[in-house]
């Protein structure tokens, strides 16, 4: 690894941690819990981890200590990348080594497949110390094998004894830290001397509830979309030329498109939650698009920004249903579809179709059109996030304004440019918050490795705060559980969070948009600041800021 200016520098950064991890820490015990939902069935699927009370790390006497021992650990980074996960691996390192300077810690390769096949490093201090405060998930990669079968919890259990490892971090979004959960129980049933922890991760920020307050990686990805953005919204009020639709990730829920919103003012920003309960169709979001095109045209702005966020397309009911058409017919003709000829591929499916479906799968732009047939997961089904809905939008708004220009109601330019912000704020350095929080997390996952806790999820709260007085505990992970139909059947799942349209953040932007989508109120929030002034380079997003005023 070559390293920046940038880099070399930001290294010497040490996170801010909580007051009352710094010296002697100990654990207070908390009320027992329930699940949130389906109490019963959860009791009888997680009778050994059901019930446990919440913890709360506070500060202990010096003396008090007990004859501490080496702890051995193990990590696991699961899905995708987000800023801060290397901070919560060197926090679990220092902490292990704070409770004793004999402990260890190994770092399973790419993912959950390190576990079940065996592949490992140990990380040692060299290696740490070179990735502080960095970016990315490359210290040990990360994958999306999903951790669920006896099988897959009896090779890991191999390495595990093999390696003498105490304790296994699970570093995941809410499928991982379910996984963690049937984890941690079944290692509990057989006696399996090895606790699991979890920790909550995610860019998308939908790992959220009244336990824990943000998922890490959602500040700084935010921040950097932010960044571009506002920059974008400049240049477009510059050149006063160009309409740009922006596609925003964060798969279903669209914390990030909000939160970007909250940062930037943008002319339109699509909400799928807000879809979803109104049954907004399609063309109704076109519509509404294409008549704040118009008014701006006619006050002579023919320019401005549109926020998507990646899951919109799955929220939309007639593309739900043709979606489901699209599988059902293409599991048995797969293979005649692929054969057409490229320039008769629409006028094949389409004639195939329900006459409704139909009307709505030739509506689409070629490319969309094709994406939606022929880009599958293994599973056969729509991989949704590679879908185009910025170019959807575009071609389909454009359709609509051409009907309006014919009708008289408009007369402006409609010259656009699509984009697509993901991955690219995946991998960021951790703001300061993300760098302080991660780092919390992961001396908090060690303080709970020390108390021989299992199924428990690494907490810190009260976030809007100062880093110092930000309270790190335990969450018993099936405390946060309900039963959801995944796949056919009843599963227990940690719900995933959408935006409530409830909610501070929501009812700010539902609002101002009004305001934002007629005048040109841009904001730029400019890029993360590592060095400064605390109130700039420590400020959490608008969203958490929103949720928890402090
Ligand atoms: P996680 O839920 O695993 O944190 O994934 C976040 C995410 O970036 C989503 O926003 C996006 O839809 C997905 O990963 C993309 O997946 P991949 O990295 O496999 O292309």
């Amino acid at each position: 690894m070559i390293k920046s200016a940038m880099q070399q520098y930001r290294a010497t950064y040490s996170p801010k941690l909580p007051k009352a991890l710094r010296g002697a820490v100990k654990a207070v015990s908390g009320a027992q819990t329930k699940s949130i939902g389906c109490e019963e069935d959860i009791r009888l699927l997680f009778p050994n981890t059901f019930g446990m009370p919440e913890l709360t790390f506070e500060t202990g006497e010096e003396n008090a200590k007990k004859e501490a021992k080496p702890i051995n650990a193990g990590v696991i980074l699961s899905g995708g990348q987000a800023p801060g996960g290397h901070n919560v691996i060197a926090g679990i390192f220092d902490g292990i080594k704070k409770i004793h300077p004999d402990s260890h810690l190994y770092g399973f390769l790419m993912g959950p497949d390190g576990l079940i096949n065996h592949q490992y490093k140990e990380l040692t201090a060299d290696i740490i110390d070179d990735y502080r405060n960095t970016g990315g998930f490359d210290m040990i990669g990360s994958g999306r094998t999903k951790l669920e079968t006896k099988e897959q919890f009896d090779l890991g259990l191999e390495i595990i004894q093999k390696l003498n490892i105490d304790v296994l971090v699970i570093i995941g979004g809410d499928d991982s830290n379910t996984n963690a959960a049937i984890l941690a129980e079944y290692y509990k049933s057989i006696n399996a001397p090895v606790q699991v922890i979890g920790c909550p991760k995610t860019i998308d920020g939908d790992l959220k509830n009244a336990q824990i307050e943000t998922s890490f990686g959602f500040d700084t990805a935010t921040k950097v979309y932010s960044e571009v953005i506002g920059n974008t919204l400049r240049d477009c009020d510059s050149a006063k030329k160009y309409w740009h639709f922006i596609k925003l990730m964060g798969r279903s829920a669209s914390h990030i498109a909000l939160e970007c919103a909250l940062q930037t003012h943008p002319n339109v920003t699509v909400i799928s939650e807000e879809v979803e309960q109104n049954n907004i169709t399609l063309k109704e979001i076109v519509d509404y698009i294409a008549k704040i095109v118009a008014k701006r045209a006619q006050n002579g702005e023919n320019f401005g920004t549109v926020l998507i966020p990646e899951g919109l397309i799955e929220f939309l009911p007639s593309i739900k249903k043709l979606i489901a058409e699209l599988n059902d017919y293409l599991v048995d003709h797969e293979e005649e579809y692929r054969r057409v000829p490229e320039e008769e591929k629409h006028d094949y499916m389409t004639s195939k179709l329900s006459a409704e479906n139909a009307e709505v799968y030739a509506s689409l732009p070629d490319s969309v059109a094709r994406q939606l047939a022929l880009d599958r997961d293994s599973h056969g089904n729509v991989q949704v996030s590679l879908i185009e809905t910025e170019k959807l939008l575009v071609y389909l708004v454009g359709k609509r304004l051409e009907e309006m220009r014919k009708a008289g109601k408009y007369n402006g330019k409609f010259s656009t440019i699509t984009h697509f912000f993901g991955y690219e704020g995946r991998c960021s350095m951790p703001s300061n918050f993300d760098a302080n929080y991660c780092y919390a997390l992961g001396r908090t996952a060690a303080c709970l490795a020390e108390s021989g806790v299992t199924g428990y999820m690494s907490t810190v709260r009260n976030t809007t705060a100062k880093p110092e007085e930000w309270i790190a505990g335990g969450v018993p992970i099936v405390m946060m559980m309900d039963m959801e139909r995944r796949h056919g059947s009843m599963k227990p799942v940690i719900r995933k969070a959408l935006v409530d349209l409830e909610g501070a953040p929501y009812r700010y932007f539902s609002e101002h948009r009004k305001e934002w989508a007629l005048k040109t109120h841009y904001r730029y929030p400019g890029p993360i600041q590592f060095f400064g002034p605390d109130e700039l380079c420590d400020k959490p997003s608008i969203t958490l800021s929103l949720e928890h005023p402090h």
